[in-house]
């Protein structure tokens, strides 16, 4: 952990005390004088401390933006899915700066966030709207143990995991529509890509990426959105700690990504059958090359859809854009 997360790991268990300068010097075997360069560099990222010259420094306010240190501070680093955290101002797509650390051999686990994206995206090309400082905009690098068959289990565990922890921080539950995105009052809150890499009997990486709208107010939708999607402060009428989602997101994922790769999948998809609302619509599926309408029956163990056509054939399907017709 770096010496900024370590002072805010030691600001934020001392709670509303304060921690003197002496005893984070001793703690961090760092002189006095370095720890107040420290907190100076924190309070000029916006960290409202407060320094008294009998007591010593007290955490008062995080600001309102994702710092990698603080992020980790919080994730205490006992888990794997955020070990290693980099937050960016700006970036194309984090599923794109992601990759440039798979290429390069990064071990699984490593986490990218962005401030703002320019070119954020969604399944088959399609644009992501990416504000600045309003969402959480980040992918997750994973080289798991599974078939590449397999590979929507992880979209499946993420997809749930989103929803457990939106629900513990802001008490609202939205519901899963197949197969990746997570909706509040019928509008779009969330969507999740996964892009993967592989050869054709073993996965190299998985690019897990998650776009969640956060504190966007109506005005930050592009107009031809707004009928579409939402964000957690439209509904809720309040803001969130951008940052203590996404450390409840990675909690939550790291135990989901976890139980994958222990036989315990059925458990996950079983939450994710019930949190899906897609089951026993009648549907229009637009897939590359055609588009299928049916009533959907079921989801398989891996997942995939099967959807009872018009002419009465079983469909098994495992993408596409998803239209929901009234019964
Ligand atoms: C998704 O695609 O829902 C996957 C979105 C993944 C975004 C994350 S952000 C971090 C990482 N980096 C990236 O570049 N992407 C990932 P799809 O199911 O294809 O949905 C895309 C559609 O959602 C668009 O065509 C719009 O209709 C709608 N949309 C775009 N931006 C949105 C937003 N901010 N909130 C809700 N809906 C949005």
């Amino acid at each position: 952990m770096t010496i900024d997360a370590q002072i805010l790991v030691a600001l934020r268990s001392a709670q509303s005390s304060s921690v003197s300068g002496a005893e984070l010097a001793t703690q961090l075997q760092m002189s006095r004088a370095a720890i107040w360069a420290r907190i100076e560099e924190l309070r000029s990222l916006g960290y409202e401390i407060e320094a008294s010259p009998h007591e010593g420094y007290r955490l008062i306010k995080c600001p309102d933006l994702l710092h990698a240190d603080d992020l980790l501070a919080r994730l205490g680093g006992l888990q794997k899915i955020g070990r290693d955290i980099r937050v960016f101002r700006e970036t194309t797509s984090t599923n794109d700066s992601t990759e440039r650390l798979a290429r390069d051999g990064v071990a699984e686990g490593v986490v990218v966030f962005a401030e703002s994206q320019t070119k954020g995206r969604g399944r088959l090309g399609r644009r992501w709207s990416s504000p600045a400082g309003k969402g959480l905009w980040f992918s997750i690098l994973l080289r798991p143990k599974i078939s590449p068959q397999a590979v929507t289990q992880i979209t499946i565990a993420s997809a749930v995991s989103l929803r457990r922890a939106i629900k513990n921080v802001t008490g609202l539950t939205p519901e899963i529509k197949w197969p990746n995105d997570l909706l509040l009052n019928g509008l779009k809150i969330a969507g999740i890509l996964t892009e993967l890499s592989s050869e054709p009997d073993a996965i190299k990486h998985v690019i897990l990426g998650i776009g969640v709208d956060v504190n966007l107010t109506s005005e930050d939708f592009p107009e031809e959105l707004r009928t579409v999607a939402t964000s957690l402060r439209i509904v809720a009428r309040r803001q969130f700690d951008r940052a203590a989602l996404a450390v409840e997101i990675l909690r939550e994922f790291e135990r989901d990504y976890q139980l994958l790769h222990t036989d315990r999948f059925e458990e996950l998809a079983n939450e994710w059958a019930n949190a899906c609302t897609t089951l026993g619509k009648i549907v229009t599926i637009e897939l590359a090359d055609r588009s299928l309408h049916g009533r959907v029956e079921a989801l398989d163990q891996d997942g995939a859809l099967l959807l009872r056509t018009e002419y009465g054939r079983l469909e098994r399907i495992l993408g596409g854009i998803v239209h929901s017709h009234p019964d």
